[in-house]
Formats: C-alpha cells, structure tokens, sequence
C-alpha cells in the first residue's frame, strides 16, 4: 500500500499539560512519521473555518473556545494507511470509551478536551493539511 497523509492537531489540553512529547512517542510508536509540525495558536477564524462542519452542533461554541484557548500542534503524518491508523491510535472521541493504549485513554480529560484531532478521510486529510501548510513545511 502506498504512503498516506492526515492532518492532526495536539490540542490546548496537550500542551497545557506538558504532553506534546508524550503523545509524539506514542504517534511514532505506531509506526506513523510526523512529516509537518508547527506550534500556533490558532485564532478564531481559523478554528470556526477548521470545525465549520460542526457548526449547528450545541457544542460548537464550546469547542471552538476550547481550541482558542492555548497553544496547539498541528502536524503531517505520514505512513502506510495512516488516515486509519491513527484514527486508532487516537481511540474514540469520549475518553471513557476509548481503547487501552490509545492517546485518548492515556492522556484525554473529558469528551470536549480530548488531546487529539485527526483527519475522518483521506480527502478531508488533503483539506486540512492545507489550512495549515505548504509544500515547503513539510519534509519526507
Ligand atoms: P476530531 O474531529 O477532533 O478528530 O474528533 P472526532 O472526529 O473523534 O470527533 P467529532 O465528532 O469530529 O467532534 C469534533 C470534536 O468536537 C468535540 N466534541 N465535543 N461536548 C461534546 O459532546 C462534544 N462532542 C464532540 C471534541 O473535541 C471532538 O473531538
Ligand atoms: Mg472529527
């Protein structure tokens, strides 16, 4: 299989506490390679543009706050299925649901805090990766 790219982002909750690194270990551990990373703290616009298609939903308000709130990490990964591979290393959405060994179950707070982002499809992967970078950002 070919490589593949998604888009992740360390949220406000990950930096706040001092686990960029510890999530990394766990990315790189799984065999996923951060190809892109940047540290920004994204603005309003770019947080309701990025989440538009959340944006009848009642925690849309909540969530864009949230990720305003601090510094985030948004990153390239890259690797052999990687939109579905770290999908699965992140765990589900609600922490207290999330698989043993997943980012979610180690390090998330609450369903709304919950550490990570990662690209649902590789054709959203393309889009919000280039929100965020350019060709030249990003090195193989
Ligand atoms: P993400 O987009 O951040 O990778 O997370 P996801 O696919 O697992 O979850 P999604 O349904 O796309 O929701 C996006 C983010 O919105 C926040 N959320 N809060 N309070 C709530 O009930 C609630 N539900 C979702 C979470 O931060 C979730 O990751
Ligand atoms: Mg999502």
């Amino acid at each position: 299989m070919a490589l593949e790219r998604t888009f992740s982002i360390l949220k406000p909750d990950a930096t706040r506490r001092n686990l960029t690194g510890a999530v990394n270990a766990v990315i790189e551990a799984a065999g996923l390679r951060i190809v892109g990373q940047r540290r920004i703290r994204m603005t309003r616009e770019q947080a309701e543009t990025f989440y538009a298609v959340h944006k009848e939903r009642p925690f849309f308000g909540e969530l864009v706050e949230f990720m305003t709130s601090g510094p985030v990490v948004v990153q390239v990964l890259e690797g052999e299925n990687a939109v579905a591979k770290y999908r699965e290393v992140m765990g589900a959405t609600n922490p207290a649901q999330a698989a043993e060994g997943t980012i979610r179950k180690q390090f998330a707070e609450s369903v709304g805090e919950n550490t990570v982002h990662g690209s649902d499809s590789a054709d959203n992967a393309k889009i919000e990766i280039a929100q965020f970078f350019t060709d030249a950002d990003i090195a193989a």
